[in-house]
């Protein structure tokens, strides 16, 4: 088997997770990952074909998901086995600093001479904190990293064309002396075209490494395959919790405007995955962001493609498009965030529709035939309280009565809380008082910390003026209950399921007071004593809190992974 020169290895959010007492909360009920979040970002498979495309290989190991699958796997032998150029680790998402940090610190117990590539968004924004730990060589900064992972590949295999560190662009680096360089954030490609976004680096590795479990992007993604293709990086809109937002991409990545991906490569791409799997497929990213223009050449490029096809919107949307849509996706789910029943909250949030519009939109995706409606709502926004959030699962109940009236339910509403962490780098982690939030924690280390205590209270990063962290929490598990009692007495879950749900509910408020109860205690080991008899109840109650997983799932039969039958396609001609 090939030795692979760049080994990019995803962490799991805390990296013990597996032996400590960990009451994550509700904290990825409406993702497909568990509370560990172990899926990868799309850019490691980016990253990947480009250093293939260009000569290098390259690995990817989901460290958290193989750590996931079993307790006998040990990371920390499997990392002292590997022995590549390079390591490259994703903190991408926030919460990922505890495991991140503590991976690369076992690699270069293990290697101390290998280099340690950070990237991701919470790299960039963190990335003169992280280039100072010493388990950290480089950090690539920036939205778009596959050019500058490249060229420093290319400089630390000694290339002669190879550039200077100093004149890689985008990289935070160390020099042999230990001091710190920050080179200017100047790849920012316009577009992105320049990635192969179909998935098909995948399918050939899994086979060259034989080697399924490490690409596999998250529990259950084997029985529910489900991939995701990009329209864009960057977002126009500007939610104010959002590290994606413009505003953060402008002050994080020097982005202005999004870079969007040609509406025909995207169709390719949608087309390429269902060479290898039947599962839906994620337009990540509102399709007239770009224009309607943009819209228009997709739908042209997408028309005959019948699979399973999930569509979100950013802002409410006319007949007439979701006509459209109908027309070019026949099997189109729509997912719409209204985040609150409440035009105060939903504006202080940043988005620009009313309830108004947004019931015009849901009710002509329907009449047009979109398959699911899945209607999201959120719990710690700025203006909104405990009642206001109660209000909101009120109006969840008008919704599922007004628009499912006697047919079988195709409007599907969810609720879940801001967590564990605001983003930073959106405006309300920028200027906290300026949208009536109070912050916790604020450097990387300060988060990684919070991460080490026992349950989501204590994470949750943030409080706002309109509700404490208790009430953050308190209300997150009242609505939860009463959403699920809705959902039963509505016939969008089973009885079973509701129970289940409604169970697991009670559980977790129990043992966050528990929780509660054994942190005032004065003594170190009995505190450690008493959670770790928590452990197995604390374990039973920590996925699917305030909804099952399972129904965000569209019901689709079987969908069986042709990736034998692809793989086999893909390698001909080229060498494993
Ligand atoms: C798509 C998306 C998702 C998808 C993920 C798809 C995927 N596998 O990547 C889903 C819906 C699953 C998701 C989930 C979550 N998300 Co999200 N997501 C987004 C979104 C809308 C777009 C991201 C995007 O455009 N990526 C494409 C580009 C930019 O990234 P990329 O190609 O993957 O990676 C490139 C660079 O980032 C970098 N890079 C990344 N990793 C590495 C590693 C190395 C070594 C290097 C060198 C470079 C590098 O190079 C890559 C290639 O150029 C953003 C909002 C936005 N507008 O950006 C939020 C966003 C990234 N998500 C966010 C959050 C918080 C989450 C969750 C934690 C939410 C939650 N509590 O459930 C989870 C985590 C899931 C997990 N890991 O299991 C925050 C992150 C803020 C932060 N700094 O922490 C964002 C910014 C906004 C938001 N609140 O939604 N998300
Ligand atoms: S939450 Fe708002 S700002 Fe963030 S990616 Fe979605 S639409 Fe854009």
């Amino acid at each position: 088997m090939p030795n692979p020169d760049l080994i990019l290895l995803h962490p799991p959010n805390i990296y013990d997770f597996r032996f400590r007492t960990i009451l994550y909360g509700p904290i990825s009920d409406l993702i497909p990952s568990t509370p560990v979040f172990e899926m990868y970002p799309i850019g490691f498979t980016t990253i990947a074909e480009y250093l293939e495309r260009h000569g290098f290989r390259v690995k990817i190991i989901n460290l958290a998901m193989r750590m996931l699958a079993s307790n006998r796997f040990n990371p920390e032998k499997l990392i002292a086995s590997l022995n590549p150029l390079a390591f490259g680790i994703d903190l991408h998402w926030m919460p990922h600093c505890h495991g991140a940090i503590e991976i690369a610190r076992i690699i270069k117990k293990h290697h101390p001479q290998t280099p340690v590539i950070f990237g991701g968004f919470s790299s960039t924004y963190y990335h003169r904190e992280l280039i100072e730990r010493p388990e950290v060589d480089f950090v690539i900064r920036g939205d778009s990293t596959e050019e500058p992972v490249l060229l420093l590949m290319k400089r630390l295999r000694g290339d002669k064309d190879a550039p200077p560190f100093e004149a890689i662009p985008n990289l935070t680096w160390k020099d042999g002396k230990g001091e710190i360089h920050v080179n200017p954030l100047t790849w920012s490609p316009p577009d992105l075209n320049h990635v192969l976004l179909d998935y098909s680096y995948v399918v050939k590795a899994v086979f060259r490494y034989r080697d399924l479990i490490s690409f596999v992007p998250f529990k259950g993604w084997l029985g529910y395959p489900i991939t995701a293709v990009l329209t864009c990086r960057g977002c126009t809109y500007s939610c104010r919790t959002c590290g994606g937002s413009a505003y953060a991409f402008r002050k994080m990545h020097g982005r202005l405007k999004p870079a969007y991906r040609d509406p025909e490569l995207l169709a390719k791409d949608i087309r390429g995955i269902a060479r290898f799997s039947k599962g839906p497929i994620f337009i990540l990213g509102d399709l007239r962001q770009a224009g309607m223009d943009y819209a228009e050449r997709f739908f042209r490029a997408i028309r005959g493609y019948t699979g399973p096809v999930i569509v979100e919107l950013f802002d409410a949307a006319d007949r007439e498009f979701l006509r459209e849509l109908a027309r070019a996706l026949p099997n189109f789910v729509l997912e719409i965030s209204l985040e609150s029943h409440s035009d105060e909250v939903r504006h202080a949030f940043g988005r620009p529709y009313t309830t108004a519009q947004a019931e015009a939109t849901m009710e002509y995706a329907l009449e047009a035939g979109c398959k699911r409606l899945d209607v999201f709502f959120m719990i710690g926004l700025p203006r909104q309280d405990f009642q206001s959030v109660m209000e909101t699962v009120d109006y969840a109940g008008k919704l599922i009565r007004e628009f499912n009236r006697g047919k079988e339910p195709r409007l599907f509403p969810f609720i879940s809380p801001m967590a564990p962490f605001l983003d930073p780098g959106s405006e309300a982690f920028e200027n906290p008082e300026q949208f009536g939030y109070r912050v916790f924690y604020r450097s990387l280390e300060e988060h990684r910390r919070a991460l080490e205590m026992p349950s989501w209270k204590y994470f949750l990063s943030y409080e706002t003026v309109w509700m404490s962290r208790e009430e953050i929490v308190e209300s997150t598990y009242e609505a939860g209950l009463r959403l699920n009692e809705l959902k039963k007495a509505y016939g969008l879950i089973s009885h079973r399921r509701a129970e289940d749900v409604a169970s697991r509910i009670r559980k977790a408020r129990s043992l966050i007071r528990q929780i509660d109860e054994v942190l005032t205690m004065s003594r170190s080991d009995l505190r450690e004593k008493f959670l770790s008899a928590l452990k197995p109840q604390v374990d039973g109650a920590n996925t699917s809190t305030v909804c099952d997983k399972e129904e965000l799932n569209l019901k689709l039969g079987p969908l069986n992974l042709r990736f034998l039958r692809s793989a086999t396609i893909l390698l001909r001609g080229s060498e494993l």
